[in-house]
């Protein structure tokens, strides 16, 4: 999935990676139909892509960009809200007794978040990153980045990394265990690690250069190469995605931030209490999970009960020794009044 402010060159990305125009730049081109595409605007693509030999089949998100200065609220909602229903889908199937062979697992493994060149990260990318990182990996890259000099781009990098220690945003950042994992994985990951956010030119053009077409931007002094690493990151990023980290992004996606939104979510239904009508397809779910906590209810019960009976029971033993006490008292106070006698 992209996501990231308006014009950043996400479609671009998307078309580059596919090398072909898999998304049309269009919105589109009749005004009376327009506002109903409003709604369906993040529409996943499938597309098959040769890598190594390899073939992929990928699920691509664009998602229209967001401006400046106006209530992003509804865009960021909408994004949030497709990656929880991926989510919800997943759930609703585990918990059906008989599962749906043809169901498909649309979950976004990968979030690549447009930054648009500049001195410092803006609030709503701090805000959206920060919405976005506990549902899905999300990896920062620096669009359109042919429009910096190699030291901006340097500098833009360092202080996008600082913001993003800084406000404490949980990115992907490629994890690797200096104890477990072999030299190569951890000097792989660490490189991986230092080229944060990814410096991305994309192209919709080839171009021949000395007899090869290649992707390119071509300006009167040269041309910008999409895959040449001295020019943008995109060729690491893509071998990144498609191939050395595809295993670990699913996994992460599975095990940490699919299993912490099952929790967060089975957790919210029980609170929310029996009243609330059951969505579809979680039942079954919500049923094992009201029968656990009625047992739980039924013995948190016991446990007080037999608290406030030893607790009545020690109030008792403490008045008898009160009492006990008070005649020691009286015994001592009236032997001493004899003795004086
Ligand atoms: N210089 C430069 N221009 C780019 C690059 N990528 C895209 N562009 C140009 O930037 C403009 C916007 O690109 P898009 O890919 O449509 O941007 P977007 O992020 O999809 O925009 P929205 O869909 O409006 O959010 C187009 O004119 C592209 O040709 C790049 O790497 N470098
Ligand atoms: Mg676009």
């Amino acid at each position: 999935m992209v996501v990231g402010a308006s014009g950043t060159g996400k479609t671009t990305f998307i078309n580059t990676l596919c090398e072909s125009e898999v998304i049309s730049h269009k919105v589109s081109d009749n005004p009376e139909t327009a506002h109903i595409e409003e709604g369906i605007r993040i529409k996943p693509v499938n597309v098959e892509l040769d890598e190594d030999g390899m073939r992929i089949g990928l699920t691509i998100v664009d998602t229209p960009g967001f401006g400046q200065n106006i209530d992003n609220e509804y865009a960021f909602q909408e994004i949030v809200g497709f990656l929880e229903r991926q989510y919800d889908d997943i759930l609703a199937e585990e918990s059906r007794i008989k599962r749906n062979p043809r169901f498909r697992d649309n979950r976004v493994h990968a979030l690549l978040y447009f930054i648009a060149p500049g001195h410092s990260l803006r609030e709503m990318d701090i805000e959206l990153m920060r919405r976005l990182s506990p549902r899905v990996n999300v990896i920062p890259v620096i669009g359109k980045s042919d429009s910096m000099t190699p030291d901006e781009r340097a500098l833009f990098k360092k202080r996008v990394m600082e913001d993003i220690e800084h406000y404490g945003i949980a990115v992907y950042n490629f994890p690797f265990d200096v104890e477990e994992d072999d030299e190569d994985t951890i000097a792989d990951n660490s490189d991986l690690r230092k080229l944060m956010p990814f410096a991305i030119v994309g192209s919709e053009d080839e171009v021949n250069i000395q007899g090869q077409l290649v992707r390119a931007r071509t300006y009167p002094w040269g041309a910008v190469e999409v895959m040449d690493p001295r020019h943008s990151d995109f060729s690491r990023l893509r071998s990144a995605l498609l191939n050395t980290h595809l295993t670990d992004l699913k996994e992460i996606t599975h095990d940490f931030l699919y299993e912490n939104y099952r929790t967060e979510k089975l957790s919210r239904t029980v609170h929310s209490d029996y009243a609330d009508a059951p969505i579809p397809g979680d039942e079954l779910a919500n049923q094992s999970v009201k029968l656990k906590e009625e047992q739980l209810r039924r013995e948190e019960e016991k446990l007080r009960e037999i608290e406030l009976k030893v607790q009545r029971e020690i109030q008792e033993k403490r008045q008898e020794l009160q009492a006990k006490e008070e005649s020691l008292r009286n015994l001592e106070s009236r032997l001493a009044a004899q003795g004086e006698a």
